[in-house]
């Protein structure tokens, strides 16, 4: 549609806009001080305020008197203190205790939101909104707000509190509204609860889509299998996401879920033969050998997960209060739901069980150059076995590599370190690929017929941001993949919002808010950024870890969001905390070479799976990795243009925000660290985007669909210009002019008033028709 700018004279333009200009800046809502500006008032009053005692945490009390700078404050424990008046911060009314959404705060700091919070969760209550964001708060326990008769309350609006399904629900609404996509874009740091939080989602849309085509059902039964090979127990989290999803949920004209696609993002794969201290590899390799049956076992020469190197290095086998037998048939039931055929099932297991004795394989120096052969023991001809090749020629394979001298190919024995990386390299294949495939096998099964966009929910969630002790590659991509969500974030809440108040024209004071444009600078700027730099090096035969971290130091000292440190190290100041990277590793994991002997032995193995992992791989390389090629494909390249795809798909919907929060870092209920929390809130912004909604407008429309909406309501005859149109609409329905303002193309209305309008249009239109009793407004 033409916009009305394009339509009506400067002139008006200007003469209309600057009325309202004048009328916003004598009826603004003020909003109240954030300082205790008038302590007298305060005293006599005995009104509540914060104040931050010896120890940083903040105290309620009551102000008594004041000398000077120092105020003596009653503490509510009765105790006396003298606080600096520049450590006192207004509390709100008791009235207001535990509101559910921050805008109602009238005063809003951070000891207040911080208590709001609290009070909330510790009823229970773990859902808030920050404006038209949901927060979150991790119970780490069984919560009673899941059950079929909430849902059902959500879904026929008698509930409206805060929750994950209201916000389903609303996604829902707008989608069959206005056609056009949604996506629930969840976020939060590692176990803030991210991923629990999209399963209720889904959970909610397949009952509210359901019944339709069979799809549904499935959809939460693919998070079992995802989980199962993508999840795994770290320091943070004992379900950890080590790899990112998109989960689109495509809807019918009628609001029946007719297909669903599943797009995942850089799977962890290094976890698969090296696991730090206390942590595990993916739940799948326990669960399998707890729980597969003895005939399994024996088929798959299976022994107790203490029994596999690469399970075993890490003092850490169980996750308390979790059962990986039963977890394992509930994973059958799952491959069962998605047609996942038995056989492939079986393949699947071999594959496993073929990725845990390749870890027992071992070697033995031969020569004093650390030459090596393989050890002919189980391990290895178990291998073989389980792959479907010889073991000669497995042995062969992990202990030499084929060089052309010439025209001729000699075989060259490879040395410890090397033979190692390569055993490692075959197991990190066939997992990841296994992966894949699932993926391909859940997409196959989730999507019935052709996917037509305009009515889909996407729901996003990936691995949260991470700092451990040691931090490389693995922690570097994942956090880089959330810098770039908090950017989507940012522009939606705060950049976008602000900018179309002020080119509409309408009386706006602007609130700022953290952008993290340097941290991307520093990651994606060319030619001198982090990745161009990264790739650079991967390119150079002779560089090491050591000589890239010196590059990363020479060149990217100037961005304020890095800090080189001594030897390999570097610091990255992330939106969400400061990381220290070590930078071991990087350019090997990065380069992530495919050796061509592992191809071969993959295409020559009797076995399915196999055989289309190397044709795939093959697709993608025929060559050893070569210099040009490792450069197009490198891990980090790779992942940045995933990562663009994805935020410009994301682009294209109607954002819904989640913002998950992990109230302490020992994953245990009823514990709430208000520095954790805080720190939480700080980098999302929580207050800024509480300041935004207070006195932005939630609801907006063009003045032709409003008069199209609500013109025949009008007493007078209709005026040929739109503006002036809906100008009347709201002085005949009497709206209070600081509720709505009226901008060159569009009217802007604060929350709650387009229901006025809606509940008068109904009225009408049931009066008339006298009947539609419950319509609802959608677009007839
Ligand atoms: V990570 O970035 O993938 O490491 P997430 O996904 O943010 O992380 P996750 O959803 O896995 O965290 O939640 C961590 C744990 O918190 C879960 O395993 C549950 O034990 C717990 N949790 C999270 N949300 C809820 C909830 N709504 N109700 C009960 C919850 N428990
Ligand atoms: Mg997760």
């Amino acid at each position: 549609p033409t916009s009305l700018r394009d339509t009506i004279s400067p002139e008006i333009e200007t003469k209309e806009e600057k009325g309202w200009s004048e009328r916003r800046r004598t009826e603004q809502i003020t909003s109240e001080p954030e300082c205790v500006n008038n302590v007298e008032y305060f005293i006599d009053k005995k009104l509540s305020v914060w104040c931050r005692v010896g120890n940083g945490e903040w105290h309620l009390g009551k102000i008594q008197s004041v000398s000077g700078d120092v105020a003596c404050v009653v503490l509510s424990n009765t105790e006396v203190v003298g606080v600096s008046m520049k450590e006192i911060l207004p509390a709100n009314p008791d009235v207001l205790e535990g509101v559910d959404d921050l805008i109602q705060l009238s005063y809003l700091n951070e000891p207040s939101v911080l208590y709001n919070l609290r009070v909330r969760y510790s009823q229970d209550l773990i859902y808030s909104k920050a404006g038209p964001v949901l927060i979150a708060v991790n119970p780490f326990k069984n919560v009673q707000i899941y059950g079929n008769d909430i849902r059902s309350a959500y879904q026929k609006k008698a509930l409206v509190a805060p929750h994950v399904y209201a916000v389903a629900d609303a996604a829902f609404d707008e989608m069959m509204r206005e056609e056009k996509n949604q996506s629930i874009i969840i976020s939060g740091e590692s176990g803030a609860g991210k991923t629990e939080t999209a399963k209720y989602a889904m959970q909610y849309l397949e009952a509210l889509g359901g019944g339709n085509f069979g799809v549904d059902n499935e959809i939460l039964k693919t998070n079992c299998i995802l989980e199962a090979f993508g999840n795994a127990k770290t320091s943070r989290n004992d379900n950890s996401s080590r790899f990112g999803k998109l989960m689109e949920i495509h809807f019918s004209a009628k609001g029946k879920i007719c297909g669903a696609k599943l797009e995942t993002f850089l799977l962890e794969k290094s976890r698969v033969v090296q696991l730090s201290n206390g942590e595990r590899s993916y739940h799948i390799f326990y669960e399998l050998c707890a729980g597969a049956s003895p005939i399994l076992k024996e088929r798959l020469k299976l022994k107790a997960a203490s029994e596999y190197k690469y399970l075993n290095q890490s003092n850490c086998l169980t996750i308390d209060r979790i059962d990986d037998a039963q977890k394992f048939h509930k994973l059958m039931e799952a491959f069962n739901t998605v047609q996942i055929p038995q056989e492939h099932q079986e393949r699947a297991f071999s594959l496993l069980a073929a990725v845990l004795w390749l870890g027992n394989v071992s070697f033995q120096v031969i020569d004093n150059e650390n030459h090596v052969d393989v050890v002919e023991d189980e391990a290895v001809t178990n291998v073989a076995m389980l792959m479907g090749c010889n073991s000669k020629e497995l042995m062969v394979v992990l202990s030499t590599c084929k060089i052309q001298a010439g025209r001729d190919c000699i075989a060259k024995r490879l040395t410890l370190p090397q033979a190692t990386d390569m055993r490692d390299s075959l197991a990190k294949i066939i997992y990841a690929s296994l992966f894949n495939w699932l993926v391909e096998q859940i997409n196959t099964s989730l999507e019935v017929g052709k996917l037509r966009t305009g009515r889909s929910i996407s729901i996003l969630d990936i691995y949260g941001f991470e700092s451990f002790k040691n931090n490389s590659f693995e922690q570097f991509c994942i956090n880089y993949a959330n810098e770039r969500l908090q950017q989507h974030f940012n522009r939606h809440l705060f950049k976008l919002e602000q900018e179309e108040y002020e080119g509409d024209g309408i009386d706006w004071t602007k609130v700022e808010f953290k952008d993290n444009q340097e941290c991307l600078d520093l990651i994606e700027k060319k030619p001198i950024g982090f990745v161009s730099l990264l790739d650079e090096e991967s390119n150079f035969p002779k560089a090491t870890d050591t000589t890239f971290a010196n590059k990363l130091k020479h060149h990217l000292k100037a961005n304020s969001c890095f800090r080189g440190e001594r030897g390999r190290g570097f610091r990255v100041r992330h939106y969400a905390g400061e990381v220290l990277y070590d930078t071991n590793g990087f350019l090997e994991k990065n380069r992530d070479p495919l050796h061509v002997d592992l191809i071969q032995l993959l295409s020559s193995c009797n076995c399915q799976l196999l055989n289309l992992f190397s044709s795939k791989m093959r697709d993608k390389s025929l060559k050893p990795a070569s210099l040009s090629e490792s450069m197009n494909q490198s891990v980090i390249t790779k992942f940045k243009s995933q990562l663009f795809k994805l935020m410009n798909k994301l682009e294209d919907t109607t954002p819904h925000f989640i913002r998950c929060i992990k109230p302490n870092s020992n994953q245990l209920p009823g514990i709430y660290e208000e520095n954790h929390v805080l720190q939480q809130l700080r980098c999302c912004g929580v207050l800024e985007i509480v300041r935004i909604s207070r006195s932005g407008y939630h609801t907006r429309m063009t003045h032709q669909d409003l008069v199209a909406r609500y013109g025949f309501l009008l007493d007078t005859k209709l005026s040929q210009d739109p503006l002036s149109t809906s100008d009347s609409i709201m002085k005949q329905f009497n709206l209070p002019p600081e509720m709505y303002q009226v901008g060159y193309r569009k009217i802007y209305l604060r929350t709650g008033q387009i229901g006025l309008l809606e509940e008068r249009r109904e009225y009408v239109l049931c009066g008339v028709i006298g009947l539609q009793k419950h319509f609802r407004g959608y677009k007839s």
